[in-house]
């Protein structure tokens, strides 16, 4: 842990939402060393107008906030750099502060530092909002005042000065490269696929990345379908998967329905789930097993977490007109997440399935998306990289607009058909966000009604 008497000067590097949320912890944590001036806190953001400038110039003033490049100099004239998840640890300015005795930490690992409340960690390509919401869900129906934080929205030096009995964190690969002490209670890498391949060399160095959440975990959460993500040692484990198992959460169909087990038992039926989708049972069974690390069994678990209704941009039934079913999976931000979508959707499709993908499509290589799109019966495309994944696919269609494309959509369609929008890209193209764009999606199927109403 950073020894803080040592230190005399803090620089939050990035004032978007943790580098806002550490500038007020350091100001809270530290209140009377930073009124005298004996500990100074000052705040760099590359953007002219960063997001939380005016913010943090209230906190700490003017004069220690500064809206421009920053220099080596500036990097090495802190004792410690506080670097925003967005920021690469390996850029040159960075990495000369390290070498030069700079400490280099992130948001998360100073709430490591001074967490004092059990903490559950959830990381991986896809669905980490989804288990993280779930396991703050089935905490709470049991009075557990568990508070979900981190890559979700709320940032986690913002969640620590929050009244909690827990906290459920997301984190994401960016998070986590700077994390050391969290030692969770329970910990889950749910899931790799490839992403974030503009930040990193190779799949393997982002999920090295991600491995760091089960450093000092209690309980570890394994997929057991990727045993290659699994860490040196993994005794106190309990795996999940869609295969049956002896040990641990396992899938096995009975009575022509596929029910989640655990040790091998029956536990609960898709059918009494709220959530759809096979993607969304494996989700069920990581978020029972950490949520088991809070001290609620798993039959317990399971009977609270039949009311849990999933989340909006996921897989998310908008409406359903003249026998059709328009699905908005905004949240899609790379192939593991389409490729999902497009697998836990297709047997509830009984006509043709209609794909909407494209976007930002961050290096990803959509060769991998080729199998699950035979799937698919007409594929539309928009943004940059839309014509990368529509190349592979016979007949695709590029629009200029997600709007076009749900116009074209709607006269293609036929009662029984679905309409899905699973981009498997980032969005800031032409959308703000991923919620942005699943509700530009949502008011171009609501106009279409509007206009034939
Ligand atoms: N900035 C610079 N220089 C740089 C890069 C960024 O100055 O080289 C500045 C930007 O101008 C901006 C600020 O840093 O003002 C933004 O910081 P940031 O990108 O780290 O984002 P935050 O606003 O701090 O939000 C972060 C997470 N964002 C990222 O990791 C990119 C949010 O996750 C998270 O909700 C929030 O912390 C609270 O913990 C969002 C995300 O997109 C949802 N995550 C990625 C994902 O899910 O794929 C990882
Ligand atoms: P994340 O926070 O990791 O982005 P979300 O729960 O927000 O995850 O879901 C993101 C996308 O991934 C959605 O399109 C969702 O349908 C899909 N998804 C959810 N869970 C899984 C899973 N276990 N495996 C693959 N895809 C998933």
């Amino acid at each position: 842990a950073i020894d803080w008497q040592n230190v005399e000067h803090v620089t939050v590097l990035g004032l978007g939402k943790s580098g806002l949320s550490a500038v007020r912890f350091l100001c809270r944590q530290f209140a009377s060393r930073v009124a005298s001036g004996d500990l100074i806190v000052s705040a760099m953001d590359s953007r002219p107008q960063a997001p939380g400038a005016a913010q943090a110039e209230e906190l700490i003033g003017a004069n220690h906030v500064h809206c421009r490049d920053w220099l080596l100099e500036d990097t090495l004239a802190a004792d410690v750099l506080v670097i925003s998840p967005g920021i690469d640890p390996r850029a040159e300015s960075i990495e000369l502060a390290k070498q030069a005795g700079v400490i280099i930490i992130g948001d998360v690992e100073l709430f490591a530092q001074h967490v004092t409340k059990p903490v559950v960690a959830i990381t991986g390509s896809n669905g980490k909002s989804t288990v993280t919401r779930m396991v703050e869900y089935i905490a709470q129906q049991r009075h557990i005042n568990a508070l979900a934080a981190g890559n979700i929205g709320l940032p986690v030096l913002d969640a620590l000065a929050e009244a909690a009995d827990a906290y459920v964190l997301e984190l994401s690969s960016f998070q986590l490269e700077t994390l050391e002490s969290l030692n969770p209670v329970a910990a889950t890498v749910l899931n790799v696929s490839p992403d974030h391949l503009d930040r990193y060399d190779s799949v393997a160095d982002y999920a090295a990345a991600k491995q760091r959440i089960y450093f000092g975990a209690r309980k570890l959460v394994l997929n057991r379908e990727q045993s290659n993500y699994w860490p040196a040692d993994c005794q106190a484990s309990v795996t999940f998967g869609s295969s049956s198992s002896e040990t641990g959460f396992g899938l096995k169909q009975h009575e022509q329905e596929t029910w989640i087990t655990f040790n091998n038992k029956l536990l609960i039926g898709a059918h009494q789930l709220a959530v759809q989708g096979l993607h969304n049972l494996l989700n069920v069974q990581a978020a029972l097993a950490l949520a088991e690390g809070l001290g609620v069994s798993v039959l317990e678990g399971a009977r609270r977490i039949a009311g849990f209704t999933g989340l909006p941009h996921r897989c998310q039934l908008i409406t359903e007109r003249d026998g059709v079913k328009w699905v908005n999976d905004s949240k899609a931000t790379n192939i593991g997440a389409t490729e999902a979508a497009i697998n836990g959707m297709r047997p509830v499709v009984n006509g043709r399935l209609l794909l909407i993908a494209g976007g930002v499509g961050k290096d990803a290589d959509f060769g991998l998306l080729g199998d699950a799109l035979k799937q698919v019966d007409v594929l539309l495309t928009i943004g940059q990289d839309g014509p990368l994944i529509g190349q592979p696919f016979n007949g695709s269609r590029q629009l200029s607009s997600l709007a076009e494309a749900v116009k074209l959509a709607a006269s293609l369609t036929e009662p029984g058909d679905m309409v899905l929008l699973s981009p498997a890209c980032a969005s800031f193209d032409q959308f703000d966000n991923f919620e942005h764009r699943g509700e530009c999606f949502s008011q171009a199927v609501e106009a279409l009604y509007e206009q034939s109403a």
